[in-house]
């Protein structure tokens, strides 16, 4: 026994079991230790979990540092100034929600309930303070549907139309596989707890490729690494297939038995030679060739994506393009082999127990949360009237962010911001309403980077008098006047009460009960041993039951029903010529992915780790640098019509030359100019399924000298 651990055994240290609440696939089982006074003195990965395996990231580590923040938001505010400036009086509970029921009886009243837009993404993944609280009290309301296509939209319906379901193996199938090909995919800070099982199996011999336009933690330690320009990466593996067909290395036999409308696709590839699609991608023919070689030979091969590479114009298709190279090798169905992308789809919770929507009245009219600037400034008809956000901080996080801020100084707007910090979306709000931290509620976690779900026990009195979404959306429901039990239930009870639901159709929470979650803190879903290779039994969950590289259902809704590649709807990309790039002046495609230390914004104002990400920088390969006059370093200015922000050059190989990159999500508040890079992405939609398209972004970037 350490010395440490003796001197808690001494002190009677309480040891409560969580879960990780946030937006990150390892949801890490965590063990909270709580002293004699009630206070939480440390938080920690759980030893005894199989993916956990004792350890948190950079982030989480530092829990503690975010629930005893001094800015914690603790009791109720009225907004005094004017909108924006964070000028607030404290108010009680009491005021707050009959002030927030009144205007909205009087709003329904005026212009219907569908004027009212519930505005929420992934704060918090848990089943109640996240699925639940994002549907019940809002179907109840009737009020404005939300689509929360900011992540992943575009990716779930590519692989859906492929596959049939987002069934990704589990992180230890990573040990069996001979190559693992990482693909627009950054799981060193994404999603950490895959790692060592990487590391280890790269130590058995297994080879691993990152194909990535900038060199990220994870290519680092990657066998090769391939950079091609952005947005391209539907022609690569277009490519890839043409050389495999070209030299016999697909499995015509797997192909003819397990797949629907190869014809179409054999076609498709064939405008793809590896001379065509160097132009695009600006990679080598010989990288290509190689490339697609190492894939089509190294058995078991398992292609790792995540929704990094579909936050593009053309990122349905790109990643159906993708979802489409395990079949034409054969490799779904192999253990060690196939897609890893996501786990959702093992377990559904009941649908019906979540959000009772079939007690209600149907949803009026739904938004694209990607459109919020534009739906607040008069893309809405009839109008928003009160928007109530809670686990998402949109001035921060959302795409052109400019437009959100004019929205939400509208004096007709009526803002409530449910938030653990002042926010610079909470800044704007009307009212402002304390949030609890996953320590001081109680909920449960589902994962979507493996299969073992986990309970999350309160382990410390709400700070102050803040509440959990929930809880809130409880109290508002009385306000207001609804009297469903469904609407009085507390956490527990509504845990129940979808635990029971799911049961009944899956066999893999049959032996589920509440008492044994919170005896143990997690279960591993029950996946028979047979079951545990996705598609070993050859059966995909589309209509044909195979792998559909035609899809009618794709058909349908509008899209090609082959996969292909669309150039992007702004990029320096001539169709045929490749990349080009020499004006000083000449626009630069960036990319603004996730950075180590935060996730989107949360953590964005935890002082430790916003030292680690130091300062919100701009990548710029030297040839780029040095036609523009930019030394690492400089103020430079990054621009387009939406917008502009200045970030701090950093002249590096790690990007390619053509490109541009910074990472994200920084505070607004922060920055001397109150902006980040949001103020310059794009509220266009993707191509499928009204996904985001942050990375589809051209700006021009100049030293900006003050
Ligand atoms: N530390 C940390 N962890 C996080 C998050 C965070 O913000 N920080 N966010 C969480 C959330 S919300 C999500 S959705 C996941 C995202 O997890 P990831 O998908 O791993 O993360 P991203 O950084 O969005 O994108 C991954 C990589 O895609 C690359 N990429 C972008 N465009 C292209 C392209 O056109 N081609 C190719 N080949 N690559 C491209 C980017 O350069 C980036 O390195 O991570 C979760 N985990
Ligand atoms: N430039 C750029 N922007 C991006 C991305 C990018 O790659 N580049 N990535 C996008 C992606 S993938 C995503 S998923 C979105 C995420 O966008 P958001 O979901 O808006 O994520 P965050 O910015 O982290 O904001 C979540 C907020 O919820 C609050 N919160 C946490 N727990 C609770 C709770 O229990 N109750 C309440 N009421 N609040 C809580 C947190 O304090 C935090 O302020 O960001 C997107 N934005
Ligand atoms: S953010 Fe991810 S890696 Fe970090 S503790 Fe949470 S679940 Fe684990
Ligand atoms: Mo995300």
């Amino acid at each position: 026994m350490s010395l440490k651990t003796h001197v808690e055994e001494q002190r009677k240290l309480r040891v409560v079991y969580g879960a990780c609440p946030h937006d990150c696939p390892d949801t890490c089982a965590l063990e909270t230790h709580v002293d004699e006074k009630g206070r939480a003195i440390s938080v920690r990965g759980r030893a005894d979990h199989p993916v956990t395996r004792g350890w948190l990231c950079a982030k989480v580590n530092r829990y503690l540092e975010r629930v005893y923040h001094p800015d914690r938001l603790l009791y109720p505010l009225r907004r005094v100034g004017p909108k924006g400036s964070g000028r607030f009086e404290r108010i009680s509970w009491q005021e707050a929600l009959v002030e927030i029921a009144g205007r909205w009886q009087e709003i329904i009243a005026r212009h219907g309930a569908q004027t009212i837009l519930p505005y929420s993404y992934a704060g918090t993944l848990g089943l109640v303070q996240g699925a639940v609280a994002d549907a019940r009290f809002w179907n109840r309301l009737g009020a404005c549907g939300l689509e929360r296509a900011i992540c992943g939209h575009a990716a779930e319906e590519a692989v859906l139309l492929t596959i049939g379901g987002r069934l990704a193996p589990p992180p230890e199938t990573l040990l069996q596989s001979k190559l693992v090909l990482i693909w627009g995919s950054n799981p060193a800070s994404t999603a950490p707890h895959i790692m060592p099982f990487l590391r280890q199996a790269q130590r058995n011999g297994t080879r691993v490729i990152v194909i990535d336009p900038i060199r990220t933690l994870t290519a680092r330690s990657a066998d090769q690494h391939i950079q091609p320009f952005p947005g391209t990466d539907a022609a690569l593996a277009l490519s890839m297939m043409f050389v495999m067909v070209r030299e016999g290395l697909h499995r015509q036999g797997w192909i003819d038995q397990h797949t629907l409308g190869w014809e179409h696709l054999l076609e498709r590839i064939q405008g793809f030679s590896p001379e065509r699609a160097s132009r695009i991608t600006g990679l080598a023919v010989e990288t290509i060739e190689d490339l697609a070689r190492s894939y089509a030979t190294s058995e078991p091969a398992l292609l790792r994506i995540s929704d990094g590479i579909n936050r593009h114009t053309n990122g349905g298709q790109t990643v159906r393009t993708l979802a489409c190279l395990p079949a034409v090798i054969g490799q779904y169905g192999r253990p060690g082999g196939g897609l890893m992308y996501s786990t959702s789809d093992w377990l559904r919770w009941d649908k019906e127990a979540v959000g009772h929507r079939q007690d209600c009245q149907p949803t009026p009219r739904t938004i694209n949360m990607n459109r919020l600037g534009a739906v607040l400034t008069g893309e809405a008809d009839p109008p928003i009237y009160s928007l109530y956000v809670y686990n998402a901080n949109p001035v921060a996080s959302s795409p052109n962010a400019s437009k959100i801020v004019e929205g939400l100084e509208r004096e007709d707007l009526f803002t409530v911001v449910h938030e653990l910090f002042e926010t610079d979306t909470a800044r704007y709000a009307d009212i402002v309403l304390p949030a609890t931290s996953q320590l001081e509620q109680m909920d449960l976690h589902k994962p979507y980077g493996h299969l073992s779900l986990q309970m999350n026990m309160p382990a410390i009195a709400p700070q102050g008098e803040a509440r959990s979404n929930w809880d809130v959306m409880r109290a508002l429901a009385a306000e207001m006047g609804f009297d469903e039990p469904w609407l009085r239930d507390d956490a527990e009870a509504v845990m129940r009460e979808v635990l029971a639901a799911t049961a009944v159709h899956s066999p893999l929470v049959k032996d589920l009960t509440l008492e044994r979650l919170k005896e143990e803190g997690t279960f591993p879903l029950s996946v028979p041993a047979e079951e545990r290779v996705p598609f070993a039994d050859g059966i995909f969950r589309t209509p044909s039951g195979k792998v559909e590289f035609y899809s009618e259902r794709a058909a349908e809704k509008g899209y090609d029903p082959v996969p292909g590649w669309e150039i992007e709807a702004e990029t320096t990309l001539r169709k045929e010529e490749g990349p080009a790039t020499e004006a000083l002046d000449e626009p630069l495609p960036l990319l603004c992915p996730a950075a180590h230390h935060f996730v989107s914004s949360s953590f964005g104002n935890i002082e430790r780790l916003k030292g680690k990400e130091r300062v919100p920088t701009l990548s710029i390969h030297p040839l780029d640098a040095e036609t523009r006059g930019i030394r690492s370093g400089q103020l430079v200015r990054v621009s387009n019509e939406r917008g502009w922000c200045r970030l701090v050059a950093q002249v590096t190989e790690d990007v390619r030359p053509g490109m541009l990159a910074t990472t994200t999500v920084w505070w607004p508040k922060f920055s001397p100019d109150g902006r980040n890079i949001n103020w310059t992405t794009s509220d266009r939609l993707a191509d499928f399924n009204g996904g985001s398209t942050f990375y589809t972004n051209l700006v021009k970037v100049m030293p900006d000298d003050r």
